[in-house]
């Protein structure tokens, strides 16, 4: 037994595997990888992480020389959280147990790691796929899709969100302290590299038809990437929708406010006014959800350096917000109290000011969500006892 293997030195290089029933293929994948590792000259170790196998899977992986850990929670995340936990190496290589990837491929991601990568991705669409080996429905449109919001939400274009071979220093997965179980693991790994400003490469993998059966499901685990990816975006899920919404509204209120207009050959009236004024609140309440997330995020996922916030502590205060809010309840406060005097005046007979009540309405809810979401903002920013 080799020092290594009896754990007397730190190897340089851990493949890491997470495998839930493969015995039809955890044994070949093991192999592959050790034998990458020695051609190449590295030292190395193959580490499986099992949590629930019940087809021998376990007792062959150990057979063809890997470490097996246990994983208390099922998942492939908490899997590969586990096995993360127990690698040793300073490399580490992630990748599935069922021959889907060729672990030929280990040492062209250490020698990226080594170049000074903190986090290289596998990437099947930049390199190939082979019939039989991604359905379709995951070839043309989930993976693209899914790869495309991750690239739009974290300001990175990544061409394969989901590979599951792929590559970190020990540092960079010190640094993320990933935690998803499920499969959106994968997103994190990717989207938590982007935010953390690490270096990320790819490299073109081939995808090969898997053996054994699949632990995917399609619309569960690709809703699980999704949501995981709108919980750490607060600008594309509120602030965006938001500030377009209540731009519109507004723009829609005081267009409208003197008369219908005409667009081409539409006449818009009342009709949308009443939108205008549903979209402006509507705005307003997501503007100031997505401000409540971020200041949030910042305190507990220590994410900083947003321009919304540095925004929010340049300028926004308590009273300030009071200020904002309290002058547009007045202002409709205002704009109503007129009409109902115009109308005791003219001795109560029938009344149509529809387009300044709705208006002012408006400013009163508006002025109003204002008032409250800045002493929520000043909860969640403040210590009141300051
Ligand atoms: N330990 C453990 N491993 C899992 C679990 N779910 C999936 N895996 C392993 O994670 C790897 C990826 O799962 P796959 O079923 O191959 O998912 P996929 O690669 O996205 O889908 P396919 O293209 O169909 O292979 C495989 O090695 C699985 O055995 C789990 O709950 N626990
Ligand atoms: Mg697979």
């Amino acid at each position: 037994m080799s020092e290594v293997a009896a754990g007397l030195v730190s190897p340089e290089v851990s493949v890491v595997m997470p495998c839930l029933n493969e015995s039809a293929t955890v044994a070949s994948c093991v192999r592959k990888a050790r034998a990458a590792l020695e051609r190449a000259g590295l030292d190395g170790e193959v580490v499986v992480a099992d949590n629930g196998s019940d087809d021998g899977s376990p007792a062959l992986a150990e057979a063809a020389g890997a470490r097996v850990v246990p994983a208390p929670v099922r998942g492939y995340g908490a899997a590969y959280l586990a096995g993360l936990e127990a690698a040793r190496g300073d490399y580490l290589v992630l990748g599935d147990a069922d021959d889907s990837y060729d672990f030929g491929a280990v040492p062209e991601f250490v020698a990226a790691l080594r170049a000074g990568n903190d986090v290289v991705l596998g990437s099947r669409f930049r390199g190939r796929i082979l019939p039989g080996a991604m359905p379709w429905l995951h070839r043309y449109v989930g993976n693209p899709v899914l790869s495309g919001l991750l690239s739009l939400f974290f300001g990175r274009r990544v061409s394969d969100a989901h590979c599951g071979l792929r590559a970190m220093t020990r540092e960079a997965s010190r640094r993320m302290r990933l935690r998803s179980s499920g499969m959106e693991f994968a997103s994190e790994m990717v989207a938590l590299a982007i935010r953390q400003g690490l270096r990320v490469a790819e490299i073109p993998v081939t995808y090969y038809p898997r053996g054994g059966r699949s632990k995917l499901r399609s619309f569960r685990d690709g809703w699980r990437h999704l949501r995981f990816m709108l919980l750490l975006s607060p600008t594309p899920l509120f602030l965006l929708p938001g500030l377009a919404a209540l731009l519109v509204g507004l723009l829609g209120l005081v267009a409208l406010l003197p008369g219908p207009v005409r667009v081409g050959a539409v006449r818009l009236d009342y009709h949308f006014m009443f939108v205008a004024s549903a979209a402006a609140i509507l705005g307003l309440q997501l503007v100031v959800l997505g401000l409540a997330a971020k200041t949030y995020a910042r305190g507990e996922l220590a994410i900083a350096g947003d321009r919304w916030l540095a925004l929010l502590d340049g300028h926004f205060s308590l009273e300030r917000g009071l200020l904002v809010g309290l002058s547009l309840v007045a202002a409709g406060l205002g704009i109503n109290g007129w009409i109902l005097a115009s109308w005791l005046r003219s001795g109560r007979g029938s009344l149509f000011a529809v387009r300044p009540a709705l208006l002012g309405l408006s400013l009163v809810v508006l002025g109003a969500q204002a008032a409250f979401g800045s002493f929520f903002l000043s909860i969640l920013r403040d210590d009141p006892r300051r």
